[in-house]
């Protein structure tokens, strides 16, 4: 099996398991409105963030190999626009654009996996757009380009939320581009914080590349260190580590000459960095293989919170049995004393002639049997939704949440224990639950561990094929 057969079919492994066994939990409790297959069934995706005029539509169309993004000084596009492959085209044509479809048919069409956008409203669909060519660069990915951040533009004026429409993109992304530009190197915090809010912490590193472009308008190796130095400055600060990120230092040769008549520059440095561009462009053509990585986190994070919901609802059953087991004991001894004081009373009084010890006896049994079902209706009655009531104010304790994991987890699915609980009172079948349970656990446990180790086997696939192409 070669590389390629191979991550798509473990990918094909991964999303039935999500389908079969993760989705229908989620959508139950209302994790979730959509099955979460829906968010990683289509092909690897890269997202391209920036400031306006930071080189975004360039640099892809670079990477496409032709002019399918306008592009210019001014903030020139102001929309969201998928670019993915039209299989049904040859290659042997010239690049462009073959197909173009609005946003209404990409949240619609289930083909895709947009429909958690729709939340956005009418004015995010009249900016998104999907465009399929028919560019080699594409065949295993598709991209998104981006309208660029603007500090003066504010949500009103857009019309949507941008730094949560950002953020849904980027969980269904594979990987994050972050462009800067000298002129602007390090604004955009409204990025980072959008996605260091969204993505999974354990992926949130590995799944954005750092991007400083335009770099032939720097005026000397000088003014690039400077360039370079705040960005670094800006990126600590925004990401509160002191170790800096790999930053893909890039320029567009056309472009660049397009740009630089009049101006006088010191660009030998250029000679030095002129490889940056391909290495980034391989980074970039990583990016099924990121949506393997995806994947595994994908699993391990939403089976981990799935598990914890299930995990509440089982410990407040039990709580209850226990609840109850306690009382119906306590029932039958009061059942039993009280009976028997009873026949005491009535004899000690002599209303009945209760001198046979078998009458005696069974004038007990049924008086404790009374007793007994009278103190189980107001156990139901009252102490039972007096203890639902208890359980629900101490929600927290349901769980144990011993580290930030567990509290992090706990934090995403609390209110869904607590609506679920309030919805049916606490009367809900165990068994299925506890069934359930063990399902997700599974796929949390054991898929989450395979695809980790199959992971690993394939990073070895490759060492080896690249050591043999060396030889
Ligand atoms: N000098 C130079 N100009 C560039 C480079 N990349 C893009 N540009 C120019 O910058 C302007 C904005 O580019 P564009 O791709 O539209 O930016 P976007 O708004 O981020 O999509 C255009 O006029 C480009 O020609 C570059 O690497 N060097
Ligand atoms: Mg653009």
């Amino acid at each position: 099996m070669n590389r390629e057969e191979y991550i798509s079919s473990l990918r094909t492994d991964m999303l039935a398991m999500v389908e079969e066994y993760l989705s229908p939990v989620a959508l139950r409790y209302g994790y979730s409105d959509t099955p979460l297959e829906a968010n990683i069934k289509w092909r690897p995706l890269v997202l391209v963030l920036g400031n306006y005029s930071s080189g975004k539509s360039t640099l892809i169309n670079d990477f496409l190999g032709a002019n399918i993004q306008a592009t210019g000084q001014a903030p020139t596009d102001d929309s969201f626009t998928v670019i993915t492959y039209d299989d049904t085209e040859s290659e042997n044509n010239s690049i462009g654009v073959t197909e173009e479809r609005d946003g209404q048919f990409l949240l619609n069409d289930l083909e895709y996996p947009f429909e958690s956008l729709k939340k956005h409203g009418q004015r995010f669909v009249s900016h998104f757009r999907l465009k399929k060519v028919n560019s080699p660069f594409l065949k295993n990915l598709a991209i998104i380009d981006t309208p660029g951040m603007l500090d003066s533009i504010t949500e009103r004026d857009r019309g949507y939320n941008y730094q949560e429409v950002i953020g849904d993109l980027a969980q269904i992304a594979d990987l994050v581009l972050i462009l800067f530009d000298p002129h602007k190197a390090g604004t955009v915090r409204e990025a980072h914080t959008s996605l260091r809010d969204t993505l999974p912490n354990r992926t949130f590193e590995d799944r954005i590349l750092f991007v400083l472009n335009r770099i032939d308008e720097c005026t000397s190796l000088m003014d690039l260190l400077q360039v370079y130095g705040t960005l670094c400055w800006n990126l600590s600060q925004m990401t509160g580590r002191k170790d800096i990120p790999t930053i893909h230092l890039v320029y567009s040769p056309q472009a660049g000459s397009a740009s630089a008549s009049g101006v006088k520059r010191d660009t030998n440095f250029l000679y030095y960095l002129k490889n940056q561009r391909e290495e980034l462009k391989q980074a970039i053509s990583q990016a099924p293989r990121f949506r393997l990585d995806h994947l595994a986190s994908f699993v391990e994070t939403h089976g981990e919170r799935l598990s914890h919901l299930l995990e509440g609802l089982i410990s407040y059953r039990t709580q209850l049995r226990r609840f109850r087991m306690k009382s119906g004991f306590i029932g039958f001894l009061v059942s039993i004393t009280g009976s028997a004081a009873t026949i005491l009373a009535l004899r000690a009084m002599d209303i009945l002639p209760l001198t046979d010890p078998q009458v005696v006896l069974g004038a007990g049994g049924i008086l404790a049997l009374i007793f007994f079902v009278i103190w189980t209706a107001a156990l139901k009655r009252f102490s039972e939704s007096r203890f639902h009531r208890q359980q629900m104010k101490d929600i927290d304790k349901l769980t144990p949440l011993e580290n930030q994991t567990r509290l992090d987890s706990w934090k995403t699915i609390r209110e869904l224990v607590n609506n679920y609980l309030k919805k049916t009172l606490g009367r809900f079948p165990l068994r299925e639950i506890r069934k359930e349970y063990s399902e997700v656990q599974r796929v949390f446990d054991k898929g989450a561990k395979e695809i980790r180790e199959a992971l690993a086997d394939l990073s070895n696939i490759k060492d080896d094929e690249s050591e043999e192409q060396d030889e």
